[in-house]
């Protein structure tokens, strides 16, 4: 059954750090319509597609009209009024007229909103849900989330380097038990800081952003707003970002708040150290994006007892994780539609994925908006995880209230 287009349309919305971002609207031609908004990151890795800005006195430079006269202008006239029977068309299209590697002509999130939006319709068009669309009948499983209830690194004004804290529900029997045990968790933690003369303001990703004395008594506090929850750490885990190619510089991690510097060896020993410690059963780039020699040995040193996650390191692209699964890097991998793209070289990585075994985490931005397609793309391919921050701030509760609604649809719970 082919589609056509009647009308694609690209707007400037503002993203929840009030910088500007891309929102398109596709229109079939009998009349079906979907919108979908890009989110934009602030610790990037070197290797993610271009997100295209102005550059220009608007928004300290964050303006995106060149993303939107992109879409409008480019993108629209290559795929508007032609029968098309798939999105990956679409997809492959703009890939074609682009042709970089990184997205540099059109912008990643020019086509992302683009891929994102045509998605939806064609899902609306055969009557389905995104997730529904994208994974068929084997679309029944909903990711535990991972939110990250504290905030340091890039994402907050504090004095903790690790950039997020998060808290895994994995002992419950349905996605919303597990919702309900992280969000009586968190307001446990904000009591736990306010009891200590902790701040109990929020960072980007709504997770609270004290100056604490060092990343163990990160950890030992939400502990203690574990057992204050009444929850045990066989019900909660723990999992860390350490967003450490942020700390990488000339051969050594710089930790610019601590101001201590470590070698990758020293690195690999401290995360050990902590995960023997401490109910940790997930670790997001431990080390740099570049770092290849030490992602091996840490991979080999504990990547049997945790999950080693490539964010920075592999940017949601085929080729970067294709290089770690033939050289032994990582055993999991974190998904951000907007590092690649398009929603189909999305969907591929995450295939390669689980051909060779590794997990993969579905994730929001640091900057984000109130889209929530990461919930159905996380159930549609039935990733392990999703993380999309705190269970405040309106743009992560959408995501986890969208996967509540994809419970209740599959199971009636
Ligand atoms: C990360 C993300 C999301 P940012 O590092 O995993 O939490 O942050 O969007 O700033 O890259
Ligand atoms: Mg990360």
């Amino acid at each position: 059954m082919s589609i056509i287009i009647r009308s694609l349309k690209a707007r400037e919305i503002i993203d929840s750090r009030s910088n500007p971002t891309i929102e398109t609207t596709v229109t079939l031609d009998n009349g079906i319509s979907a919108t979908a908004s890009v989110p934009s990151g602030a610790s990037t890795g070197t290797f993610e597609a271009v997100e295209l800005r102005d550059n220009e006195k608007r928004f300290n430079g964050k303006g995106v009209s060149k993303a939107i006269s992109n879409v409008n202008s480019i993108i629209a006239p290559l795929i508007l009024n032609k029968p098309f029977s798939s999105p990956r068309e679409i997809d492959n299209i703009m890939c074609e007229y682009d042709n970089t590697e990184n997205k540099s002509v059109l912008g990643a999130n020019a086509t992302l909103s683009v891929s994102l939006a045509v998605y939806k319709a064609f899902a609306k068009h055969h009557s389905l849900p995104l997730y529904k669309y994208i994974g068929g009948e084997f679309a029944t499983r909903i990711p535990a989330p991972m939110m990250n209830i504290l905030n340091g690194g890039a994402h907050a004004s504090n004095n903790i380097d690790i950039q997020e804290f998060m808290i895994v529900p994995i002992g419950f029997s349905s996605f919303s038990k597990a919702l309900q045990a992280g969000c009586e968790v968190y307001q446990s933690l904000g009591k736990v800081l306010k009891s200590k003369g902790y701040a109990t303001s929020v960072g980007d990703e709504g997770g609270y952003a004290p100056n604490l004395s060092s990343e163990e008594e990160a950890i030992d506090i939400i502990l203690a707003s574990i057992r204050g929850a009444g929850y045990s750490t066989d019900e909660i885990k723990i999992a860390l970002d350490i967003a450490s190619s942020e700390w990488y510089e000339e051969g050594k991690y710089k930790l610019p708040k601590a101001k201590i510097n470590f070698s990758a060896s020293e690195l690999i020993e401290k995360w050990d150290k902590l995960i023997s410690n401490y109910p940790i059963i997930s670790i997001e780039d431990p080390l740099g994006e570049c770092d290849y020699s030490g992602w091996q040995k840490i991979t080999e040193k504990l990547g049997k007892k945790t999950l080693l996650v490539g964010d920075d390191l592999f940017v949601t692209n085929k080729k970067r994780l294709d290089y770690g699964i033939k050289n032994g890097i990582a055993n999991t991998i974190l998904i951000k539609p907007n590092q690649i793209g398009t929603l189909s070289e999305t969907l591929d990585v995450i295939k390669l994925a689980k051909e060779n075994g590794y997990f993969s985490i579905l994730s929001h931005r640091s900057g984000d908006t109130n889209d929530t397609s990461i919930s159905d793309i996380s159930v549609g391919v039935m990733s392990e995880f999703i993380k999309t921050g705190a269970p405040c701030r309106m743009e992560r509760v959408a995501k986890y209230n969208r996967l509540l609604k994809i419970e209740n649809e599959l199971f009636g719970i």
